[in-house]
């Protein structure tokens, strides 16, 4: 039997998730994301920009054109309003922030949940697709807030927060996904009953767009290679050491979601 402390996610599951550059890596060798852009394409680059600092090789954005914020020009722009096959050569897929609640938006993600063979992260506006899948997401990570993991159940937000392990549970065994269910101090469950809580994080945390960043930096990591129970343990644990060190420099009050993407590679740096 394990020793309580053995539930925390630790800097090892991070060390375990990340593919080892090796002298001679590509950028093959460490996975496309294909992220879906909606109607609020800030919190897709905020994914893609995870992604990307989380160690994938290529993002690909799947986009409505033209798009009304920065990209970063390094990041592969298809069209995702006609070709359904955009994120074909993809390895993980991240569907939700930003979604909307559009109908034709909600369907293009619940295409992309469809026809993705490989592993994916299904956050924001688009977790009610998990409930309609069909089959059991078992490559698939799910990303709710409390508010969107109540939805889910159809249990209260105090409800799941009373019960946050209940909660989790409940949903990983519904879904057949890994769930991760956010707030302080995060849970992350799988169908089988697998159960690690995360230490890192705090309210540094709390403003617009986090929430993003983290379900980017869990495709990055599952294009990596990384199973998705290590893909979202160790994404959280990295999400959140970000965040500290972000409330370090910049001061809790002050942080910003992209003083948190500035600092994962020093959340990384700190595993190795
Ligand atoms: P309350 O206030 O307590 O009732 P919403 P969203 C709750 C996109 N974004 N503990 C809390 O509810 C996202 O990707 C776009 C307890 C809170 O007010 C989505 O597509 C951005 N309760 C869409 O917007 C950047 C908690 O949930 C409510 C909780 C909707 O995003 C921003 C928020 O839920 C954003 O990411 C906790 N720990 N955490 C962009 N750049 O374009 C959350 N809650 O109102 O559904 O909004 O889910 O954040
Ligand atoms: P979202 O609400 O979807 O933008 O997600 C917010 C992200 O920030 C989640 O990963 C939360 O776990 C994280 N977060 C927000 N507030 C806190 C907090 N007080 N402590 C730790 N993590 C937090
Ligand atoms: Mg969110």
């Amino acid at each position: 039997p394990a020793a309580p402390y053995a539930a925390w996610v630790q800097e090892e599951d991070v060390r375990r998730a990340i593919a080892p550059r090796r002298p001679e890596s590509h950028k093959g060798s460490f996975g496309r994301v294909g992220v879906l852009a909606g109607p609020m394409p800030g919190a897709a680059v905020l994914a893609g920009l995870g992604a990307a600092r989380a160690g994938a090789g290529l993002v690909v954005f799947g986009s409505q054109f033209p798009l009304p914020v920065p990209v970063p020009v390094e990041f592969v722009l298809r069209d995702a309003l006609r070709a359904d096959t955009w994120h074909g050569d993809c390895q993980a897929v991240v569907v939700g922030p930003g979604l909307g609640d559009r109908d034709a938006d909600r369907e293009r993600a619940r295409r992309v949940i469809e026809r993705h063979t490989g592993p994916g992260v299904i956050d924001a506006d688009a977790l009610p697709l998990a409930l309609e899948a069909g089959r059991a997401l078992d490559t698939w990570v799910l990303t709710p807030h409390p508010k969107e993991c109540a939805r889910l159940l159809g249990w209260t937000t105090d409800q799941v927060q009373a019960s946050r392990l209940a909660a989790v549970r409940a949903l990983a065994k519904r879904t057949g996904a890994v769930v991760v269910l956010k707030g302080y101090r995060s849970i992350i469950a799988d169908a089988l009953g697998r159960i690690r809580v995360n230490p890192t994080g705090h309210a540094a945390l709390a403003t617009a767009g986090t929430g993003d960043i983290l379900a980017g930096i869990i495709g990055g990591l599952l294009a990596q290679g990384a199973d998705p129970f290590t893909a979202a343990c160790a994404g959280a644990w990295l999400h959140g050491r970000a965040g500290e060190l972000a409330g370090e420099q910049v001061g809790s009050v002050s942080t910003m979601a992209a003083d948190v993407v500035e600092h994962i590679s020093r959340a990384i740096s700190a595993c190795f």
